[in-house]
């Protein structure tokens, strides 16, 4: 069993979101997605406009994701890797790098963003309206 690992906010998902989820989950056998706490999100400097438990919920019906867990840290990618036997460790490439101390552990990549979307913009056309 190819297991696939990903870590995300994934505040008013949108198919920046959907579209990432999809080519890892096509990577292996199932997809496991961390969802930042709000906490999280908090020491990240991002407020988010959906609550933690509504936003596990929804990442956790994408058909394409197998379960989700929450994120706490940063510190924890390793334990997950470990603990779920995951092979690989993907994000979007504005990650590029960032997580490559963990190559010794699982395969890392990071792979395109989707152009002309982010939570950032939608909140921010939201509040122009
Ligand atoms: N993403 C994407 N295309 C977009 C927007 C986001 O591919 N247009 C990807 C990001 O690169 C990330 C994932 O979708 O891999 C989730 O994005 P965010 O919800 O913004 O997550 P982030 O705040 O980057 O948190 O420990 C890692 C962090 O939890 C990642």
């Amino acid at each position: 069993m190819k297991t696939v690992l990903t870590y995300g906010t994934f505040d008013l998902f949108h198919i920046g979101h959907l579209r990432l989820l999809e080519r890892l989950s096509s990577l292996g056998d199932r997809l496991v997605v961390g969802v930042s706490t709000d906490e999280f999100n908090a020491t990240k400097g991002k407020a988010t406009f959906i609550p933690y438990a509504e936003r596990a919920e929804i990442v956790a019906n994408i058909r394409c994701v197998h379960s989700v867990i929450p994120e706490n840290d940063w510190a924890q990618k390793r334990h997950d890797i470990v603990r779920l036997k995951a092979d690989v460790l993907g994000m979007g490439d504005d990650w590029a790098g960032k997580f490559d101390e963990l190559k010794d552990a699982c395969e890392v990549i990071y792979l395109p963003r989707t152009a002309g979307i982010s939570s950032t913009t939608i909140k921010d056309t939201l509040k122009a309206v």
